[in-house]
């Protein structure tokens, strides 16, 4: 009874008029279409907005290091040319065909035959990613570099937002795979690395490895891309001076095919930072380094050899049965190796290059 009362009450306005039958009806169907409306919003992109301009003299270059993707080529190149279209701009595609042994160059070449600003040089053998990184850079025209695995596991929708922040001011901005489709082991041991190549480098970032990424052409003219250097690149381009920061990304499980890197990335990838430090912070001045550890041994072999003739001459106690007498001697001849190392590096370094040496087989 009281319900019916209430409902009596609820259907008259504040001034105490009646309201019609439906009009709850009415203003649940008002406010839901007002929600769809706003989801829709949401949802719909407005074109203009995330139009990027960039001067008709700029373009972009999109390299695409890899190694035995025939499967992901053919949906690969259509998603590029769709977000690449989009932008308005000059762009090229250069993939770079290292050695793959399937049909992925005859892939490429019908992707070529349809639009040839996809291209494609092709390596007589496998060199490694970071030489078909090198190569591609080199070849590259665009005043924008991006790179991009070729597995697929890399989105290209993200380019447009990569290029904004290249636009801003950054020399480059490096993906990171926030929510990635990895094994556990892989995920956690990169996060080691991770840790350890930011703390060495100076940089904090979260994913130097992601194979999405996006340079000012400087950048990529100036970087030395070999060994397997690829997992630094924002490491060496912070240590040259250049404004580098991430972006979050998508990452996708790999469709097809199966992963490149075995375990020996991960003693590799120890070695690779060491050199990246290495080569960076002390390759003009190597000596430094050795010269730095070579005094150090070569002062503590000193104290050690002095203190045991003190103790020759003054106590008058035999010093050549002693393990500590080898160890003096040990520490002064370690100190003066490292020193001599420390020269010939010095040597080195004046006179040797970094350069990756190629052949090339065709290019499109
Ligand atoms: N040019 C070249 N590309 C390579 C080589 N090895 C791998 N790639 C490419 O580098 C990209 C990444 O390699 P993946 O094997 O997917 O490495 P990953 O993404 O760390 O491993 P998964 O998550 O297991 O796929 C792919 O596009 C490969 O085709 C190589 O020796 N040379
Ligand atoms: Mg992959």
């Amino acid at each position: 009874m009281a319900d019916t009362d209430n409902n009596k009450e609820n259907n008259r306005d504040n001034a105490g008029y009646r309201r019609p039958n439906n009009y709850r009806r009415r203003r649940f169907n008002k406010f839901k279409s007002k929600k769809l409306q706003a989801e829709k919003n949401k949802n719909d992109v407005n074109p203009n907005e995330n139009r990027i301009f960039l001067p008709s003299n700029k373009s972009v270059s999109v390299v695409i290091p890899l190694l035995n993707e025939e499967e992901s080529l053919k949906e690969l190149s259509q998603k590029l040319e769709d977000v690449l279209g989009r932008l308005n701009c000059g762009y090229e595609v250069i993939f770079v065909d290292d050695g793959s042994t399937d049909r992925s160059f005859e892939r490429i070449q019908e992707i070529h035959g349809k639009n040839n600003r996809f291209k494609c040089i092709k390596l007589r053998r496998n060199y490694g990613k970071s030489a078909a990184l090198a190569c591609g850079f080199k070849a590259a025209k665009g005043d924008y570099v991006f790179t991009l695995d070729a597995d697929l596991q890399d989105d290209p929708d993200e380019i447009p937002e990569l290029l904004k922040m290249l636009l801003s001011g950054f020399d480059l901005v490096s993906g990171w795979k926030k929510i990635r489709y990895d094994p556990f082991i892989k995920r956690n041991t990169s996060k080691i690395f991770n840790y350890v190549t930011s703390k060495l480098s100076g940089i904090r970032l979260h994913d130097f490895n992601c194979g999405i990424k996006g340079y000012r052409k400087d950048v990529v003219k100036s970087l030395k891309v070999y060994g397997e250097m690829h997992r630094y690149l924002p490491a060496l381009a912070h240590l040259q001076g250049f404004k580098v920061t991430e972006k979050i990304v998508k990452h996708h499980p790999r469709k097809f095919g199966k992963t490149k890197f075995g375990a020996s990335r991960f003693v590799n990838g120890f070695l690779d930072v060491l050199t990246v430090v290495f080569t960076n912070k002390y390759i003009k001045k190597p000596l430094h380094l050795f010269g730095t550890l070579g005094m150090l041994s070569f002062l503590g072999g000193f104290i050690i050899t002095l203190y045991l003739t003190l103790l020759k001459f003054l106590e008058r106690e035999s010093i050549s049965n002693r393990p500590l007498f080898l160890i003096g001697i040990l520490f002064i001849i370690v100190g003066i190796q490292f020193f001599s190392l420390g020269l010939i590096a010095e040597m080195i370094t004046k006179t040797n290059a970094h350069e990756e040496d190629f052949l090339i087989e065709k290019t499109l």
